[in-house]
């Protein structure tokens, strides 16, 4: 009777370690499902760029055989087509031509490397301390400010952010700080709601630095890890824009001292060149820490992230391949090149 007994306790702890086993197993599996996901998304998100780009530099190499400059110009014509920027293009294709001469590469074929590795070069070009593309948010508490003009997707980038923090275990918090309309809220509120997050907001039409004040009060009641502030690119002209981050970033350093801080702008890609001179203008209005770059599967001006890189000196952190929550990614010179040259 004993033995029957203990035998089938033995089955059935065999059978709940088995059982154990398959969850790992599936797990684990998922796992790498979703690492390829991420990659594949990547390239499914360049794909208008790459068409653009890596399509027409493939027949062209073919086409031309040797190196010669009409090459050369016709190289130059893809990228600035690509929003590349006129300078940071002559720049690549400059080196490309020399590094050809150097080493007596007379094959056009073998010209691809040497442009892959001069972009890669371009992208990696930022100063060596803001090479960490990651967000600063690795000490708690912290405060990331989004920054950006209307349209250019700040809102939405704030929801799939919020949502990838959670993710990693962190407490979100998110200040409706664009307070210009009422959907403006309702629309963070629904991201809010989507990535299971708190949200402070105040009425359409009040102080967005109240917003954040309160934002800031209720962060650190709440003992959030981050908090995340929306603000209004609605503004009539520079100066109204400046006075208002200004009236922001003087309530962070005042109520939130101890947060560790970044200022976000997020900027448009199917915009090419304006979401150039759009970065600039935010660089002087505010100490921007990083850039995201939104909207690049809508697009085959991807080349802006290049520009970007090359004409500014604030790293690309994170770009949006996409509408979904999950759609929000770290940004990878190499991945990035790999998806569009292979
Ligand atoms: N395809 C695509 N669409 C995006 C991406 N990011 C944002 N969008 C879309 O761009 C539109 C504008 O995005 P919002 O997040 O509302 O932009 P915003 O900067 O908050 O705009 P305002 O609040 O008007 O200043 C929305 O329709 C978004 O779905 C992206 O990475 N890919
Ligand atoms: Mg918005």
């Amino acid at each position: 009777m004993f033995k029957f007994f203990d035998k089938f306790k033995k089955d059935k702890v065999e059978d709940l370690e088995n059982e154990v086993k398959d969850e790992i197993k599936e797990v684990e599996k998922d796992e790498v499902i979703e690492k390829e996901d991420f990659f594949t998304k990547l390239k499914k998100g360049l794909s208008k760029t790459r068409q653009g780009v890596t399509d027409k530099i493939d027949s062209i190499l073919k086409s031309y055989g040797k190196i010669d400059d009409d090459l050369f110009d016709e190289l130059e014509e893809i990228l600035i087509t690509a929003d590349v920027g006129v300078n940071t293009t002559m720049e690549i294709i400059d080196n490309i031509k020399e590094r050809a001469k150097e080493n007596k590469i007379k094959e056009a074929n073998d010209i691809r490397i040497l442009l892959k590795e001069e972009i890669e070069k371009t992208l990696k070009s930022v100063e060596e301390s803001k090479l960490d593309r990651k967000l600063n948010v690795k000490t708690s508490p912290a405060i990331i400010l989004v920054v950006g003009v209307n349209g250019a997707g700040k809102t939405t980038t704030i929801g799939k952010m919020a949502w990838n923090l959670k993710e990693e275990g962190k407490k979100v918090l998110i200040a409706a700080g664009d307070t210009f309309r009422a959907a403006a809220i309702e629309q963070l509120e629904e991201w809010a709601n989507r990535a299971n997050v708190d949200l402070i907001a105040h009425q359409e039409g009040s102080d967005p630095a109240a917003v954040i004040y309160d934002g800031i009060q209720a962060a650190k009641a709440r003992e959030s890890d981050v908090l995340i502030c929306d603000t209004a690119g609605r503004l009539h002209n520079k100066k109204n824009l400046m006075n208002e981050l200004n009236k922001i970033f003087r309530v962070v350093e005042r109520e939130y001292p101890e947060a560790s801080k970044e200022v976000l702008l997020v900027v448009d890609a199917t915009t090419g060149q304006n979401a150039i001179l759009q970065a600039k203008v935010f660089k002087e209005a505010c100490d921007i820490t990083g850039i995201v770059l939104t909207k690049l599967d809508g697009t085959a001006k991807g080349g802006v992230v290049i520009a970007l890189q090359s004409e500014l000196n604030v790293p690309v952190k994170l770009i949006g391949v996409g509408e979904g929550i999950d759609d929000l990614q770290p940004f990878d010179a190499e991945k990035f090149i790999e998806a569009l040259i292979g």
